[in-house]
């Protein structure tokens, strides 16, 4: 181009719809599914189509995976980047029964126009292997993992305490009780006690802790996985009755403290209850029982007063041969260990409330350095008991908590009253709902057959359209309503028979979804084998860390189960997790009630799409998020103007400046490492600063050091870099065009800023070459009359660190 035209101004509206057909006619964001030389599976976690449409957190989230998948194929990988949309749930059924609209109708409006948004944002995303939960030819095989399940012995159903959120009118499993409240809605969760299908994750707690040692996940990911499995190392401990052949098993992680276990307490629904209450208590133990159903999980857990009743029966404890009282109290849930524990009030808090609300005996069994077997126990007795040694112990006397531990576990092993064991806190994953807008659990109830599974060439069952699909508070599914749906013949008998009425829990749905992309077109298979083993598991995975327990636990279920049944040859699914941070405004989290949510369409209408994602990644680094501000938008499209230009002024004629080809390459590096990191936000500084050294004192730049500029900025506004690229004269997508190297030699600065001290004053900088040696350091720096002023003679002492200070002591 002549230095005489008219720059062509830069209008993103334009540009983007350009490279949006473009790339959907050349097929330019296909991924080479079949054959691939070097596959990569890049996945961010799909959204819910809701009728609000992509909100600024989606795009924030996708642009962060988008610009790594981008990356990855900059760097010479096939990239595999497909999206979907996890349709099927509360959260869209409630929001259609909000508006008086079916979800059958809403939920298809509502993915064009999500599709529509995420076209318009210019993901490299491969459309063809798109997923909807929602829809048949994706819950068939929904319905045909929980059949997995089924065979593999790991679906049950059981009648148990669940979490029941009267507002949703639906079990809630606990990973969905944030604080006593349903993470959905907020209302605060009761306890119930109904029939529910649960998979047995809790089978597979020691192996989902174990791996987590290898898996490159966020820390933080990690951590609250751990803390949720919650591994407790203990023993379960028998206590004989007294009058009574029964016994009481309790769990322990206080072994050494059995000599001060001066009362029993069992969860109020435990099944010995009934057996070992006297008569006289009889009344008062149901009275009790009662009021506990009444009450939630969570309020049980939290400290508040201690209630409990007295059964009438007594307890030997195995250690002083003394019978102690076995009482019942809330406190003690039936979940956890055995549902019963022994009761240590001098060492244990909750017990210590306890015994004191009901004075029953406290006796302190472990001394600190400062105490004496008979220091009166007081509300901090419990805390420092790690570091030490028992009293009132008998033979055990003196020994560390630690080894006391190990001993008393084994001499009570010894005579039949202990068994090591470990507990976990994690339980197992209640998977049905009493709502409408779900897979139809695939189960058949028959009078003589029992509960019979649909047989897979059954698949799928489908929802029917209900048009009153509003839940009760009856606990029973719509789906009871559908009379001719409701009532089958057994699959096995052939008699009348029933349907289950519950859908299963979203979670499900999408705890299996990256297994579907790569074989999403397939009707006859819910994966293809080797689909599944060129492109799983999951290379990179990137996702808000609020699904640290929900979604990325049930996954790794999942895919545990998926290869125990011999499907896949993988049992973790995502190499590499990244937990993005969350985008906030004016420091609040960004939601409909606080009036702060930003539109995304507008700002892309306003700035274009490639101005919006770079702005959105320059907030801050993207594992942390950043704080919306409307103004820093207005520099993010300048530079894009300015590379936009520069690439149109350019000249092919000379040689690139030698100083911005040594800043070009530094920025090279910079650039790729900070890419590969995440730190979007460096990496588009770094690319701003070397377009200021291109552009300083409006010099017209070379062609050479313009290209590469646009090859490290097209992760980040591809639709521009694609451009600019055909403006350089390519003809084929920059995408395909490779990633930049460096050259390490040019890395090294060429002149450095050296302050030199005089007796650890400054008295001077001086510009040298970075190479510089001491000796000729301290002859400039003598040269120099600022600091010559404050040297006479020889100086006593010379400190030289290179590239930043000499000292001299005189
Ligand atoms: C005696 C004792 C003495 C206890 C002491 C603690 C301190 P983690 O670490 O979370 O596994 N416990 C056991 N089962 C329970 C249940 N179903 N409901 C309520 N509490 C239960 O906690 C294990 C401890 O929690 C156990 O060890 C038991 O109290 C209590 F100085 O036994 B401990
Ligand atoms: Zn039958």
């Amino acid at each position: 181009m002549s230095e005489h035209d008219a720059p062509t101004p830069y209008v993103p509206a334009t540009v983007e719809s350009k490279w949006q057909q473009r790339w959907a006619e050349r097929g330019t964001n296909t991924a080479h599914l079949e054959n691939p030389t070097r596959p990569f599976y890049a996945l961010m976690m799909f959204p819910y189509p809701s009728a609000e449409g992509l909100h600024v957190g989606n795009l924030f989230a996708f642009t962060g995976s988008d610009i790594s998948a981008r990356f990855h194929r900059l760097m010479g990988h096939d990239v595999f980047q497909p999206l979907g949309f996890d349709a099927f749930g509360i959260h869209s059924e409630n929001y259609a029964l909000k508006i008086g609209a079916h979800p059958m109708e809403l939920t298809p409006k509502n993915v064009a126009n999500f599709t529509r948004q995420l076209g318009r944002a210019g993901f490299m995303v491969d459309w063809n292997q798109k997923v909807d939960t929602s829809r048949p030819d994706y819950y068939k095989w929904t319905q045909w993992v929980f059949l997995q399940l089924h065979k593999q012995g790991l679906a049950y159903k059981k009648a148990a305490a669940v979490n029941w959120c009267p507002s949703c009118k639906t079990v809630l499993a606990n990973e969905q009780v944030e604080d006593g409240q349903c993470e959905r809605c907020g209302t605060t969760v009761e306890q119930r006690f109904l029939e529910q299908w649960f998979f047995k994750i809790s089978e597979y707690a020691p192996r989902l802790l174990a791996n987590l040692d290898w898996l490159d996940w966020s820390a933080i990911t990690k951590q609250a996985q751990r803390n949720w499995i919650g591994k407790s190392e203990g023993a379960q401990l028998t206590f004989a009755l007294a009058g009574h052949d029964e016994r009481v098993t309790v769990f322990t992680t206080r072994a050494d403290t059995i000599y001060g276990a001066t009362y029993l307490v069992l969860a109020p629904e435990h099944p010995l209850v009934a057996t070992l209450t006297r008569d006289t208590q009889r009344d008062a133990v149901r009275a009790y029982q009662e009021a506990t159903k009444k009450q939630d999980l969570i309020s049980r857990k939290s400290t508040k007063d201690k209630t409990g009743v007295f059964t009438g029966a007594y307890a030997v404890n195995p250690a002083t041969g003394q019978q102690i009282p076995v009482w019942i109290a809330d406190y003690v849930l039936m979940e956890y260990g055995t549902g019963a524990i022994m009761a240590v009030p001098g060492h244990d808090e909750r017990d210590f409330e306890f015994a004191q609300r009901f004075t029953l005996p406290i006796v302190r069994v472990v001394a600190g350095p400062d105490d004496q077997a008979d220091t009166p126990l007081g509300d901090a007795a419990y805390t420092d008991d790690d570091h030490g040694r028992l009293v009132n112990s008998g033979a055990f006397d003196g020994l560390p908590v630690q080894d006391a531990r190990r001993a008393v576990t084994a001499w009570l092993a010894e005579q039949g009253h202990a068994t090591p064991v470990t507990n976990y806190r994690l339980h197992d994953w209640c998977i049905s709902r009493q709502r409408y807008w779900g897979p139809p659990i695939p189960i058949i109830y028959c009078d003589d057959c029992g509960a019979v599974p649909v047989p897979e060439d059954q698949l799928p069952v489908e929802l029917p359209f209900i048009a009153d699909f509003k839940p009760d508070d009856s606990g029973i599914s719509p789906l009871a309503r559908h009379e001719e749906w409701y009532r089958v013949p057994c699959p096995t008998c052939g008699r009348p028979a029933r349907r289950e009425t519950d859908v299963s829990d979203t979670f499900l749905d999408s705890a299996w979804y990256f297994l579907r992309y790569p074989s999403a077109t397939r009707d006859d298979v819910p994966f293809d084998r080797e689909r599944t083993t060129t492109w799983l598991p999951v290379n990179s995975y990137i996702g808000g860390n609020e699904h640290a327990v929900l979604h990325l636990l049930y996954s790794r279920f999942i895919t545990m189960v998926m290869k125990d049944g011999g499907h896949i040859d993988f049992e973790e699914p995502f190499t590499r997790f990244r937990a993005h941070g969350m985008i906030i405004r004016e420091g609040a989290k960004m939601s409909k009630s606080k009036g702060n949510v930003i539109n995304p369409d507008v700002y892309m209408e306003e700035w274009g799409a490639d101005a919006f994602r770079m702005y959105l990644m320059f907030l801050g680094p993207y594992e942390e998020g950043g704080d919306f501000r409307d103004q820093g938008i207005s520099g993010v499209r300048r530079f894009l103007d300015r590379l936009w230009a520069s690439v149109r002024d350019a000249s092919g004629e000379g040689t690139p400046d030698v100083e911005v080809r040594r800043k070009l390459h530094r920025t090279i590096k910079k650039v790729g490492e900070d890419t590969a990191n995440l730190g979007y936000n460096t990496a588009i500084a770094a690319m701003m600063e070397y377009l200021n050294a291109v552009r300083r004192g409006e010099r017209t730049p070379h062609r050479d050091e313009v290209r590469p500029l646009v090859q490290l900025a097209a992760p980040f506004a591809p639709h521009l870099a694609e451009d600019c690229w055909e403006a350089l004269g390519h003809s084929t997508s920059v995408f395909d065009g490779g990633w930049p190297t460096y050259d390490p030699a040019l890395l090294v600065d060429d002149e450095v800023d050296l302050v030199v001290q005089v007796n650890g004053k400054v008295r001077g900088k001086l510009r040298v070459p970075a190479a510089i040696g001491q000796a000729e350091a301290l002859a400039l720096a003598r040269a120099d009359e600022a600091v010559a002023k404050f040297v006479t003679g020889e100086p006593k002492k010379v400190v030289f660190v290179p590239k930043r200070l000499l000292n001299l002591v005189v």
